[in-house]
């Protein structure tokens, strides 16, 4: 049996959840909050949630753990088979998280306690902008990121998005807005793609989980 650690509020905890929910991969969940203690370094090096338990040992990092389930299970491929196809997955992935999710990390102290703009805000906002203009340059949606078929990309653009427009559960977390980004004009397809992704019965079973676990979990989170 596979063992999910992490809290169901993390966004990259339900990066692989989602990817578990949708291939139909059986898994325990295991509750681990950030900062908890030399055990949990034994799984993941740095302490960072997720990770996860299986026979041949851990695995932290989300990318590699998506991947490690895609190839590892059956179940509805979420991948292109070609090296190309795959490669270009993993670009946009690397996009989402080193230029999308980081810097609109780096705003949610601007965004929710009005700190004020510093050098390291102004870097924030100009990576945010590349970034998702870069996502745009990659992307085709149509009505996913890669075309008529749901890929890891796509998973981990919807949970990364909560850090850069908010969630019914989050509303205030709009670091497009601070970063002065129209998401829908930088982004045409994201209207269509937001209709598919929100029609899936795993999007909406980690979202229903997201808004009733949200108050329990809100003020020990680090971010
Ligand atoms: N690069 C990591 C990032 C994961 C991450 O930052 N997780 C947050 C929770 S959403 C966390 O563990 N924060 C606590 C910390 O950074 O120590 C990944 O891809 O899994």
């Amino acid at each position: 049996m596979l063992n999910l650690y992490g809290f169901p509020v993390s966004h990259y905890y339900n990066m692989v959840k989602h990817t578990l929910m949708q291939k139909g991969v059986s898994y325990e969940e295991v509750l681990v909050m950030p900062g908890s203690g030399d055990d949990y370094l034994d799984k993941s090096p740095l302490g960072k949630i997720p990770c996860i338990g299986v026979e041949e040992g851990y695995l932290s990092e989300t990318s590699s753990i998506l991947e490690y389930i895609e190839d590892s299970f059956q179940g509805p491929s979420l991948a292109p088979s070609d090296p190309w196809g795959r490669a270009k997955m993993r670009e946009l992935m690397k996009v989402c998280e080193l230029y999308i999710e980081a810097p609109a990390r780096q705003l949610i102290p601007v965004v929710m306690q009005g700190e004020k703009d510093n050098d390291s805000h102004l870097k924030a906002i100009d990576t945010l902008n590349k970034g998702v203009r870069a996502l745009s340059r990659l992307s085709v949606f149509e009505p996913y990121l890669m075309g008529p078929k749901l890929t890891l990309a796509d998973i981990m653009l919807r949970y990364v998005l909560i850090v850069v427009r908010g969630h019914t559960a989050l509303p205030g977390l709009n670091t497009a807005g601070c970063a002065g980004i129209d998401l829908a004009s930088v982004l045409p397809g994201l209207e269509a793609w937001d209709r598919a992704m929100d029609a899936s019965a795993v999007s909406q079973a980690i979202d229903a989980i997201l808004v009733s676990e949200i108050s329990k979990y809100m003020g020990k989170q680090p971010d």
